[in-house]
């Protein structure tokens, strides 16, 4: 058990429906803090250089599109196995599969639309974390 931080996103499909209080209120009530956020609203190609590793996916320039269709919300979450932690406050990816009470089964709308994005490991959050803040930025 180590403390760590991730890069999470408040996607699209939540901001438009005035989500980010609730979604982040889910994250606190796990332990998780906000140790940085901001709203910023990307381009397709910032998003798909952030999904570069989805790049050979079929839906990858859907993926770009829809991430770039209204702001986000980019944030880093700091805690205890705060990667793992996070995913589990997330759910699985396809909100038909997402376990009760978790973000993606309350608000997702599609498995493309999910609400909600979360790094996947430490290596991926250091650069996740770097692509949008500052290290002044992070205010642990
Ligand atoms: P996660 O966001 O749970 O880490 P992922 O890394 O496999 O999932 O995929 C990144 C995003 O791509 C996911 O949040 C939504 C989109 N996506 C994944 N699988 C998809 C599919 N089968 N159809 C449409 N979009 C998909
Ligand atoms: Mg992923």
């Amino acid at each position: 058990m180590a403390v760590e931080r991730t890069l999470s996103i408040i996607k699209p499909d939540a901001t438009r429906r005035n989500l980010t209080g609730r979604i982040n209120a889910k994250f606190e009530e796990a332990g998780l803090r906000i140790i940085a956020q901001k709203r910023i609203q990307m381009t397709p190609a910032q998003a798909g250089t952030f999904y570069a590793v989805h790049k050979e996916r079929p839906f990858y320039g859907e993926l770009c599109d829809f991430m770039a269709s209204a702001p986000v919300v980019v944030q880093v979450l700091e805690g205890e196995s705060a990667i793992a932690k996070n995913r589990e406050v997330m759910g699985a990816t396809n909100p038909a599969d997402a376990a009760a009470g978790t973000i993606r089964a309350e608000f997702a709308e599609s498995v493309g639309e999910n609400s909600v994005h979360g790094s996947d490991a430490p290596e991926t959050a250091a650069v996740e974390i770097a692509y949008f803040f500052s290290g002044l930025e992070l205010v642990g």
